[in-house]
Parts: structure tokens; C-alpha cells; sequence
């Protein structure tokens, strides 16, 4: 079927095997192509279509949390925050979750339209298909191992998206709560460059300077990045959302912490919060691994340039754009955040 209509109201449109074709040269495929969301135009392996209405409908909980981000912003590290605080807060080294990675213990719930690369779907996802079958014993891969994991996950949840507000519950925020970390878009290019050339599922092969006029044309999954981003920014001030950005976070994680602490009502201690600064710090979580199974990863790239923890530093940037790129994103920038009171800090 060529065109869907979902439950969040949004119309599906398979790409053409023309823009297929675009589309693959420089990135490794999907088997069932890729999907467009329409009116915004989220870009997704054409699988997502599978799961989004499930996703939509998932049973939402007054104590859920979701940690929710355009790729490559400070997701991991918020997630790893939102989990201490919310499952671990005094950093328990018994608690029987902390052994596992993180992307098993608070779940992409999106994760399962990944699988439908080829080069990812043999062993790239070990960890989280043996939780599936563990925890959702009779129930059927197809339907989405991570929604399923997360439908049977005891409160309170934390639970990752790098989908959009608009593709979830529309009662999202008056049923449950919303971290959004932000990232300057010259930040997240360069962090998500590296990312689509290290992943087996991006395997990317193009330059920096294509790929983010790629991005800026919403031509690569997940994208397109404004909409996201703005969705999100005009609810700052929901009670339920809070919106941060990873150069907030850089500048002043104690004051981000104590933030999120009175967020999520919780009132840890500043010695607790201390303990969760150092535990998420880049060092430590490096030090600690992968948050996923390294066969996400291609091995030499992995070993020289590093995976989910490449840099973690503001203005890495200016390392990588040509003075024409950085006029092009300058422009790009300036268009889209006109009118709307967003502003970045890129970095020093
Ligand atoms: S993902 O795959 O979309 O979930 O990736 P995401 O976690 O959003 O982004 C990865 C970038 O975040 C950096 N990172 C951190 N920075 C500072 N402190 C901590 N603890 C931390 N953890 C992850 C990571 O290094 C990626 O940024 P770059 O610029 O590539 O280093």
C-alpha cells in the first residue's frame, strides 16, 4: 500500500524508486525503502509504518518520563541521567538493570524500524532480541520488540524517542512527562556525519559537505530537523516539558540537574545529584562502553574515530565546515529560527 493514513493524522508516502536510488548511493539501504510522513516530512525506513500507530497508542503512565530528541543532541547522556534519577538514584551497583546497556534498560521505543537494514538485522540488535524474548515470552517480533518491552516494563519508565511530538499521543503531555534536549544544528551535523558513516545501518559514504546539504533538504531518515526541534520549543512552557540544550548541559550540569530534579519532583540531594554528575559524566560513560551492541558498529571506524561517545564538546564544528558550508548552515539557521525566539550557543 503506497499511502497510509495514521492514527496521529499524518499521511505515509512510499519514496519512489527514483528517490530510492538518490537516496542510496551514498547510504546503506532499507529493505522495504524508505517512508515520507507527511505534512512535515519525517523521512523513516518504510517499516516504521508498522509500528508508529502501536507507538501512538501505547498505554501512557502518569510517572512515564520520555527523553526526547532529534538524533545525535545529548540523548544518550540525559537518558543515562533520567534512568539514575528516576531507577537508581543512589547509584546502586546491585540494581540488577545497571548491568544491562543502556539501550536495553530505557528503550528507543522506535528502535525496531532499524532492523529492516540488512546489515544491521542479523546481530546487531542481540541484546535487545534477548530481552524480547525473555520478558515478552509468545509474542511476536513483528510487532515491535521495543514497544512490546516497553508495554511490559514496571513503572516508573524511561523511555527514548526520536520521534516528534506531533507522531506520539496527542495527549502526551497531559498525561505524562517530556525531557527535550536541543543541540546547535552545526554541532549535530557534525556528531550525526560521524554517526551514519559508523553504523552499519547508515554506512554512509559521502562527505560532510553533501551530507549536510542532505540534511538541510530533509533528504536523510529522520529528518527533517526544524520541525522537531520548534514542535518542542513551542511547548517550553507546558508544565510537563522541559526543554534544555546539550550546550545548557556542557555549561552547567549541576544546574541542569537540579532543573530536572524539581522537573520530575523527585528531591534528590546535592550530594546525590553530585554522584549522578560524576556517573554521566563523558568520561565515566565512555569509560563504562557502549550503550548498544558494538555489531551496530563498523569495527576500524569505530576503533580510530569512536561511536556513541565520539567527542562530547561543544563547537567541534569549527573543526570540520569549510567557510561555504558554514555560510550555507548560517543562512539555513537564520531562516528557520526567525520569528521563533530560539537561539544556540555554538560553542567555543
Ligand atoms: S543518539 O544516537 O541520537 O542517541 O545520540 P546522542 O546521544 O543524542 O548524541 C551523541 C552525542 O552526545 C555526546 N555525548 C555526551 N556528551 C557529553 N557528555 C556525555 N556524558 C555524553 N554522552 C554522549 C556524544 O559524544 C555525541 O556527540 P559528539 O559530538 O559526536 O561527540
Amino acid at each position: 500500500m503506497n499511502k497510509q493514513r495514521l492514527l496521529s493524522g499524518h499521511e505515509t508516502e512510499l519514496l519512489t524508486n527514483e528517490e530510492l536510488q538518490k537516496a542510496s548511493k551514498d547510504l546503506v539501504m532499507y529493505k522495504s525503502g524508505l517512508v515520507r510522513i507527511l505534512p512535515d516530512g519525517w523521512l523513516y525506513p518504510a517499516i516504521a509504518t508498522r509500528y508508529l500507530d502501536r507507538i501512538y497508542n501505547m498505554e501512557l503512565r502518569s510517572d512515564d518520563v520520555l527523553i526526547m530528541t532529534f538524533p545525535k543532541c545529548g540523548t544518550t547522556w540525559m537518558q543515562e541521567i533520567l534512568w539514575a534519577m528516576i531507577r537508581n538514584p543512589d547509584l546502586d551497583p546491585s540494581n540488577e538493570e545497571i548491568k544491562e546497556p543502556l539501550w536495553v534498560r530505557s528503550l528507543d521505543v522506535g528502535i525496531d524500524m532499524l532492523f529492516d537494514n540488512y546489515k544491521l538485522a542479523k546481530n546487531g540488535m542481540n541484546s535487545i532480541a534477548e530481552k524480547f524474548s525473555r520478558v515478552c515470552p509468545g509474542k511476536k517480533k513483528e510487532d515491535g520488540m521495543a514497544i512490546q518491552i516497553v508495554e511490559n516494563q514496571p513503572s516508573p519508565r524511561v523511555i527514548k524517542t526520536h520521534f516528534p511530538l506531533d507522531l506520539l499521543h496527542k495527549d502526551l503531555l497531559k498525561k505524562c512527562k517530556v525531557v527535550y534536549v536541543a543541540r546547535n544544528p552545526k554541532d549535530m551535523m557534525v556528531s550525526f556525519y560521524h554517526y551514519i558513516r559508523v553504523a552499519k545501518g547508515g554506512s554512509y559514504q559521502g562527505s560532510l559537505e553533501k551530507f549536510a546539504r542532505e540534511v538541510m533538504r530533509g533528504e536523510i531518515p529522520y529528518c527533517p530537523y526544524w520541525p522537531h526541534v520548534l514542535q518542542a520549543w513551542r511547548q517550553r512552557d507546558n508544565p510537563n516539558l522541559y526543554f534544555t540544550t546539550y550546550e545548557d548541559m556542557k555549561d552547567d550540569i549541576m544546574g541542569e540537574l537540579r532543573k530536572v530534579n524539581k522537573f520530575l519532583g523527585k528531591n534528590l540531594t546535592e550530594e546525590q545529584l553530585k554522584k549522578i554528575a560524576e556517573f554521566t559524566s563523558f568520561s565515566s560513560m565512555k569509560t563504562r562502553g557502549e550503550p548498544i551492541d558494538k555489531a551496530f558498529y563498523i569495527e576500524d571506524i569505530w576503533q580510530k574515530e569512536g561511536g556513541m561517545f565520539r567527542k562530547g564538546i561543544k563547537g567541534d564544528w569549527k573543526n570540520h565546515f569549510s567557510p561555504k558550508l558554514n555560510q550555507e548552515m548560517d543562512q539555513w539557521i537564520s531562516d528557520n529560527v526567525k520569528d521563533t525566539g530560539l537561539n544556540f550557543k555554538f560553542g567555543n
